[in-house]
């Protein structure tokens, strides 16, 4: 079944130039519209598309072993898998960050995304010093509702589930309290709360931690 769905899709992928100075990664591969949106059929033996979709993106390369992100319909990282992205190199500069869904320079391969659809996330394989920007706005404009998460260290796996602040607590001394951010050794977030952001993620940054 792995196979069949590689061969389908093998007409139609385009590989980045991969001359004697690139970079020892696996090269990043751009599906065609029609396949990004497209079913996978008979590519589904894990119950989860998109992450089939990661390896057959990297085939005829067996075991992809560099940074990507499942994207889900619902929260906690449940419902369908919609969308794959997958990238060897994430720690860019933050004055010219990886865009997802509209990446020009072939630095993230992406399948399946669908606007206003995420509602969770799960990381996997991200190294240390990079910030995942999730943003309402399709220009990450900062008037409406966006999310920082900040890895301090290597991240075997972990799910995102919500984008969305923790609800306010009460704190004795004073009152209630608006969660904007959560620190923690291994990964800091930040939250930009307007009026929601799960099910309307229109816009993702990634870059080296500014
Ligand atoms: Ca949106
Ligand atoms: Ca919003």
């Amino acid at each position: 079944m792995f196979f069949k769905q590689v061969t389908a899709a093998g007409a139609v992928l385009l590989f980045t130039a991969c001359g004697p100075e690139a970079s020892t990664g696996p090269a990043v591969v751009e599906l065609d519209s029609q396949t990004q949106s497209g079913p996978c059929e008979g590519c589904d033996p894990l119950g989860d598309s998109a992450e089939s979709l990661v390896n057959g993106i990297f085939w005829p390369i067996p075991t992809y072993t560099g940074p990507y992100i499942l994207f889900y319909e619902d929260n906690f990282c449940t419902g369908d898998s919609f969308a794959a992205a997958v990238t060897p190199d994430p720690l860019v500069a933050p004055s010219n960050p990886i865009l997802i869904p509209d990446e020009s320079s072939h630095r993230i391969g992406l399948a399946g995304w669908k606007n206003d659809e995420a509602r969770s996330m799960k990381l996997i394989r991200w190294p240390a010093g990079v910030r995942v920007r999730v943003c309402d706005s399709p220009s990450c404009a900062t008037n409406d509702d966006w999310t920082d998460y900040r890895f301090k260290v290597y991240t075997p796996e972990q799910c995102i589930h919500t984008f969305e602040p923790l609800p306010p607590y009460y704190d004795p001394e004073y009152g209630w309290v608006t969660t904007t951010q959560h620190l923690s050794p291994f990964r800091d977030t930040y939250w930009h709360y307007v009026n929601g952001l799960d099910g309307k993620v229109s816009k993702i940054l990634i870059e080296s931690n500014p």
